[in-house]
């Protein structure tokens, strides 16, 4: 009797844990721009994933006018040519969806371009499993 209580307490805490968990969203200042990235997976995944990208100015307004290239790309490794991907965020809703295709697990060096009157990047590195 006891125990199963303590399973379904630990069971909720642990739902409470995933549900409170952030680890798919991604905070960075890009110059003037404030910048969310939350990845469709978490861990993301050897293969297709998709990541949405909402790009705020100084004042917090959504900016939607902007050019967004997601560079993703993985060193040298042995046995393993370096590798290097560029994938073109398309605009939907107040952000950008973009597609990145990871063909292998490991850690993935990410380079987003926001391009609107000049560059500006954010860089971030993503475990890929
Ligand atoms: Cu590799």
């Amino acid at each position: 009797m006891k125990k199963s209580v303590i399973i379904v307490f630990v069971m909720l805490l642990a739902v409470m844990a995933a549900a409170c968990s952030k680890g798919n969203e991604i905070k960075k200042k890009a110059g003037d721009f404030d910048v969310v990235i939350v990845m469709d997976k978490n861990p993301p995944v050897t293969g297709q994933n998709e990541m949405n990208i909402r790009i705020t100015d100084s004042s917090g307004k959504p900016v939607k006018d902007a050019r967004v290239m997601v560079n993703y790309s993985m060193t040298a490794m042995s046995g393993m040519p370096a590798m290097n991907y560029t994938s073109n965020a398309v605009p939907e809703g107040n952000g950008y969806r973009a597609k990145t295709n990871y063909s292998m697990p490991g850690s993935w060096n990410h380079e987003i371009r926001i391009t609107r009157d000049k560059d500006n990047l954010v860089t971030f590195t993503v475990d890929v499993r």
